[in-house]
């Protein structure tokens, strides 16, 4: 039996943590990391070399071991200590289904290979989009520093995006979310870029009943600081040649 600081909680089986509002499958943990373990996270995230970051226009991202090319992960070095414990062993240790003995089983490497961990200071989010095909259809985001929404977007009839969420998955610091199936493959996801979530209540949050501590929004407001997410997915491509690049072709 493993043992996990007190702090954390995690289901006997997934199931018992789905977000039944929404379609197949999303899967919600509001303690999945103790507190000690998101600081020590964090320390991690921001003392890492200068390299490793890559700013865009309004947020700045890492990605372990390496950035795609063509939809490949070049780099196929096993993920950092600090990435890998807790979080991938805890992953894999929660039972899906009586058939299925976790998120990973029938992914091709049975396991996460790769994290993306973003940075969202207040009034910055993501623009909808879809994971697409480079990845196991199974993304799992543990969130640190702060809470914010994640909205999920359908297309219209002619393709265009319908720019109104149809629902609304609040994450906070140290819980996991777990997107899976139609979820993945039919929606698009996306996070505004404002400054406080508003109008959250339990009929606007899909996961509200999942939560640690819902009393924190009875104001409906969630004023947003600057949120840490790691996104560990299963690339499905991995290049052999990778292994063999010598280390001045890698990120420190
Ligand atoms: O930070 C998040 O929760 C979402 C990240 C995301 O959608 C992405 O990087 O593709």
């Amino acid at each position: 039996m493993d043992s996990y600081p007190s702090q954390v909680n995690l289901p006997a089986k997934l199931e018992a943590s789905r977000i039944n509002a929404l379609p197949p499958a999303a899967y919600y943990i509001a303690d999945f990391i103790s507190e000690d373990e998101e600081q020590a996270i964090l320390h991690k995230v921001e003392t890492a070399p200068k390299a490793r970051w890559r700013q865009l226009t309004h947020r700045r991202l890492q990605t372990w071991p390496s950035d795609l090319v063509k939809d490949t992960l070049l780099d196929a070095r096993p993920l950092p200590d600090w990435l890998e414990q807790p979080v991938v062993p805890r992953l894999l240790s929660i039972p899906l289904s009586d058939n299925e003995p976790n998120l990973f089983a029938t992914s091709p490497h049975g396991r996460p290979n790769h994290v993306l961990i973003n940075e969202y200071p207040p009034s910055t989010g993501i623009m909808p989009h879809k994971d697409g095909g480079a990845y196991h259809p199974v993304v799992c985001t543990v969130s640190l520093g702060s809470s914010l929404c994640l909205n999920l977007y359908k297309s219209k009839e002619d393709g265009a995006l319908d720019p109104e969420p149809v629902w609304r998955i609040l994450q906070e610091p140290r819980s996991l979310l777990v997107t899976t199936a139609e979820l993945y493959s039919e929606y698009l996801h996306g996070i505004e870029p404002i400054s406080a979530d508003v109008n959250i209540s339990e009929q606007t949050i899909a996961n509200w009943s999942l939560l640690r501590s819902p009393s924190l929004y009875r104001d409906g407001l969630n004023q947003r600081k600057t949120r840490i997410s790691l996104t560990y997915r299963d690339v499905l491509k991995v290049s052999k040649l990778g292994s063999k690049l010598g280390p001045m072709f890698k990120l420190p």
